[in-house]
């Protein structure tokens, strides 16, 4: 694994209703990542938060069943610009979320320096709804249909080029919430899920080891984008959108030790959490934790 570390802050609230999130990268520190992470000898360089926009007051921003549309494309895009240039200095990129929506900025600035760039997509949801098939109008929902060029042109067109990614190259692991269009789109593309079900017949073991393979023969890196509602809400309740029945921290935790020793992830982002509804910011430690064991921890 890539050695040099740049950590990015994405204070981003924007793509869904609840406050809080935009303090997520701070809990996420706080808990202790850089020292955690020094501990396995990275070298690391924190770049501090990226300014995301505010909304005008009183702004009709759920035109188009897209809340804050433009904030989120700008912010986005300067999240983009930043990852970018963080893998143009050779340095492995992870950034701290904020909601989710801020998946489509991260990954229009990686995706561009690879021929098949993979994803894992860990979650409760497939965050593949547009303003068509979104329930809600909130954009956390939409960024790995945007990342496949599907949605709106202000947000497909983040970094000036599309798709980022192509749907035969995505893992989604964890998904137990997926709306009617999310089901169709995931159908018609051929995208690969693990769904709970899946993970609870096979156990994780295999459900990573498939993943590795599968990813392994078709792609030239891979980007980790963990929704921290992958958990389950008993291990990470600081979330705005908890769906019970969810992995385990001690699954997920075994998932990152055998990322790390496929050596196959060149990205990463940890987003979702929430500290205004954590438990004395236990999920922000899961993150943490759940870093430790990516990037390389271990008893042996
Ligand atoms: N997330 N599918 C729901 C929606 O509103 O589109 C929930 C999305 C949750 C998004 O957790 O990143
Ligand atoms: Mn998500
Ligand atoms: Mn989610
Ligand atoms: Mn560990």
């Amino acid at each position: 694994m890539n050695k040099q570390l740049s950590v990015i802050g994405v204070p981003m609230d924007l793509g869904q209703m609840r406050r809080g999130v935009d303090m997520g990268p701070s809990a996420i520190r706080y808990a202790g990542m850089v020292e955690r992470l020094e501990q396995l000898k990275y070298e690391i360089e924190d770049l501090g938060d990226i300014d995301i926009p505010r909304p005008e007051p009183n702004a009709d921003n759920r035109q188009d069943n897209l809340r804050n549309l433009n904030e989120i494309a700008e912010g986005s895009s300067r999240l983009a610009k930043s990852v970018d240039q963080v893998i143009e200095n050779k340095r492995f990129p992870l950034v701290l979320g904020g909601d989710h929506s801020i998946a489509m900025g991260t990954l229009a600035g990686v995706a561009k320096h690879y021929d098949n760039l993979g994803v894992i997509w860990y979650d409760a949801h497939g965050d593949l709804n547009t303003a068509d098939s979104s329930p809600s109008g909130n954009i956390h929902g939409m960024p790995l249909a945007v990342s496949l060029g599907i949605g709106h042109e202000k947000l497909t067109g983040i970094h000036d080029y599309e798709p980022k990614i192509k749907p035969e190259n995505v893992v989604i692991i964890g998904a137990r919430s997926l709306d009617e269009g999310e089901r169709v789109l995931i159908k018609e593309r051929g995208i690969k899920v693990y769904t709970m079900h899946e993970v609870d017949r096979m156990g994780m073991t295999q459900v990573i080891e498939e993943a590795i393979d599968y990813l392994k023969e078709r792609t030239d890196g891979v980007h980790l984008s963990l929704d921290l509602d992958g958990l389950d809400p008993s291990d990470a309740p600081g979330v705005g959108t908890p769906v019970i029945g969810g992995l385990s921290y001690r699954e997920s935790h075994l998932a990152m030790e055998m990322l790390h020793q496929s050596g196959m992830i060149t990205s990463a982002e940890f987003v979702e959490v929430n500290p205004i509804l954590d438990e004395k910011n236990k999920t922000a430690s899961v993150a943490v934790g759940l870093m430790g064991s990516l990037f390389g921890e271990s008893l042996k």
